[in-house]
């Protein structure tokens, strides 16, 4: 046996950290970020962030987790930013798709795949649903009345045209929504329309045909579906019950735009009447977590089915979705009736996890006023770790949340450098210059080291049960709690006090705190994977034995191999000095902007 094979060989023995049971299938999507543009850090932290933290506890676990996202190409924001950059919105979207797909990495988050709406296989997944719908008598063409632009010679769907709101008098609504007062808009309803690509004002309102999905006919099935999903946080179950109290309407699925799924017929040619629309984005992005999950498979030789179809395996899934408040009534209401009324077996969401806001500052975030960071520029800043840290300490769970650079940099400096940081390289330095680097093995536990093991037993049992929750603020302050009762432990037990008089009395408490600089890094691996990768990587402690720690195992604190070689990891974290933050508010806003 080489030094390696002997090493792991003790940590089978020793660590006995892994859960003997049947692993769960636990499917998770994010909400797919739209194209048009990178994401700033309220997004990541409203979606995508917090599912690759839960996808990375549910691994660690020892689950059978399938984690996917995907870019939202189609609609008229894609359509837009192409043309105010003079591109070709295909090219714009291979450009963009590369941009959030490279942010993604930066950030760490380990989708299995990050998918393309735009895709054959979302083309596809899309026409069978709309065919299924209309057999099914839940689509119907229906002549509606739409924005026409006589100087474009087109009609002008959603944002295509802009205009006074009726209800707030805010004179730049869009035609979809209005950013004055927040309402969601009909384009006919603006008073004094003009064409957001000319600028013209010569504006009519013509008939046109457009599918409808009938949404009314599902009200019923809908809600018994929400009623008994017993799963849902209460800001999910609570937006989709007062959609559901409103009635659900009858909604156009199909747009007067050229770029997106076209509307074909039965025999793959264009429907008549249609040639020049496609679906409605809101239509075929949902169906894009089936479709990307397509694509994953067909390019992994992996079996699709059994993630989505219940008679196909699907049926022990769980499913969780993560998204921001705003996509709530799409998820519970207009993806479920394409799913359920299809009246084939497709798995439906079992968990929503929905969040509310991240303000910047209390304000909006703003590319056009430099108010806010995106995704891109926080990485020049500043490692992924110390952004995921913040986020998620201060998830915008019970209610929106503000960034602020006073509450990153007291975080950052309280809870990573000087909590978790300084703990770890406390005793590991002091296990190199007092004992060789090795970890001691003489000395017995006493009344600190069983206050030590009762704390992380209890904490540890909080912080799986805020993890299964989906409390993600709640995890890392349970996360940082632990790390806080490792710095208890050592102030009670005092090694380099004992070491003195006593080297065997001091011998426990170095190796106590060594097995805690290992199970902090192994708890830490969903928040901060980079950091905790260093430490583990620094200990020597192999892969397989960085799953996730059993609450009851009572031997956690002397589970690393006896007369292992420790070394000090290099500086974990870089302070955040005052300078910095008067920089950056001087660059992106600030408390003064
Ligand atoms: N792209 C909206 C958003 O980014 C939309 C989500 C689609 S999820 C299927 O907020
Ligand atoms: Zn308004």
């Amino acid at each position: 046996m080489n030094a390696e094979e002997l090493r792991a060989a003790e940590y089978s023995e020793l660590w006995k950290i892994f859960i003997v049971m049947t692993p769960r299938r636990i499917l998770i999507t994010s909400a797919l970020p739209y194209i048009n543009g990178i994401k700033h850090l309220g997004n990541l932290a409203g979606s995508m962030l917090p599912a690759d933290i839960y996808a990375r506890f549910q691994r660690l676990r020892g689950h059978d987790v399938l984690y996917i996202c995907a870019t939202d190409e189609h609609g008229t924001p894609a359509e837009l930013a192409a043309q105010a950059g003079n591109m070709d919105v295909r090219i714009y979207c291979d450009e963009q798709h590369q941009i959030q797909r490279d942010a993604g990495a930066g950030f760490n988050l380990s989708y299995d795949w990050f998918g393309r709406s735009s895709s054959p296989e979302n083309h596809a997944r899309t026409q069978y649903f709309a065919r299924l719908l209309e057999q099914n008598g839940l689509i119907e063409e229906r002549t509606s009345k739409q924005v026409y632009s006589v100087d474009d010679g087109r009609f002008l769907p959603d944002r295509y045209v802009e205009g006074t709101c009726p209800d707030c008098g805010y004179e730049k609504a869009r035609g979809d929504q209005c950013d004055g007062c927040g309402r969601l808009l009909d384009p006919v309803e603006l008073i004094n329309p003009y064409s957001a690509v000319s600028g013209g004002r010569n504006i009519e309102i013509r008939d046109t045909a457009h599918l409808f999905l009938l949404q009314s006919k599902l009200q019923d099935r809908i809600r018994e579906w929400v009623n008994n999903s017993h799963d849902w946080p209460q800001l999910a179950k609570s937006i989709a019950l007062k959609w559901i109290d409103e009635g659900l309407r009858d909604r156009a699925i199909t747009r007067d735009l050229s770029w997106g799924v076209p509307v074909l017929d039965t025999d793959g040619q264009p429907r008549k009447g249609f040639e020049d629309k496609v679906f409605y984005v809101w239509f075929d992005a949902p169906i894009e977590y089936i479709a990307a999950t397509e694509e994953w498979a067909n390019r992994t030789d992996s079996d699709w089915k059994r993630w989505w179809l219940t008679d196909e395996g699907a049926d022990d899934v769980e499913y969780v979705e993560f998204m921001g408040k705003d996509n709530v009534a799409f998820h519970t209401v207009s993806f479920p009736v394409t799913l359920l009324g299809s009246g084939k077996p497709w798995k439906t969401v079992d968990r929503l996890k929905a969040f509310n806001w991240v303000t910047w500052y209390g304000g909006k975030f703003s590319t056009s006023n430099q108010r806010g960071v995106f995704m891109d520029q926080a990485l020049d800043l500043l490692p992924a770790d110390y952004w995921r840290w913040y986020l998620m300490a201060n998830a915008p769970e019970g209610s929106d949340a503000a960034f602020t650079w006073e509450g990153f940099q007291a975080s950052i400096n309280s809870d990573l450098a000087n909590v978790l940081g300084n703990f770890v390289n406390r005793i590991t330095k002091y296990t190199v210059s007092k004992f060789a680097g090795t970890l001691p093995t003489s000395g017995t536990p006493g009344e600190d080291e069983a206050w030590m093991a009762e704390e992380l037993k209890n904490r540890l049992t909080a912080l799986n049960e805020h993890y299964e929750q989906m409390e993600f603020r709640k995890a890392a302050a349970e996360t940082r709690a632990l790390w806080a009762a490792g710095n208890e432990y050592l102030t009670r037990a005092e090694p380099w006090v004992k070491y003195k008089n006593d080297v065997d009395a001091a011998a426990i408490g170095v190796r106590t705190g060594l097995n805690l600089v290992a199970i902090f890094a192994i708890i830490a691996q969903p928040l901060i994977p980079e950091t905790a990768k260093t430490i583990l990587d620094t200990l020597g402690i192999p892969d397989e034995n960085r799953a996730w720690p059993d609450a009851d195992d009572t031997n956690l604190l002397d589970a690393l191999p006896h007369n292992m070689t420790v070394q000090a990891p290099p500086v974990l974290f870089q302070k955040i000095e005052d300078a910095m933050v008067a920089a950056w508010s001087e660059q992106f806003g600030g408390s003064d902007a």
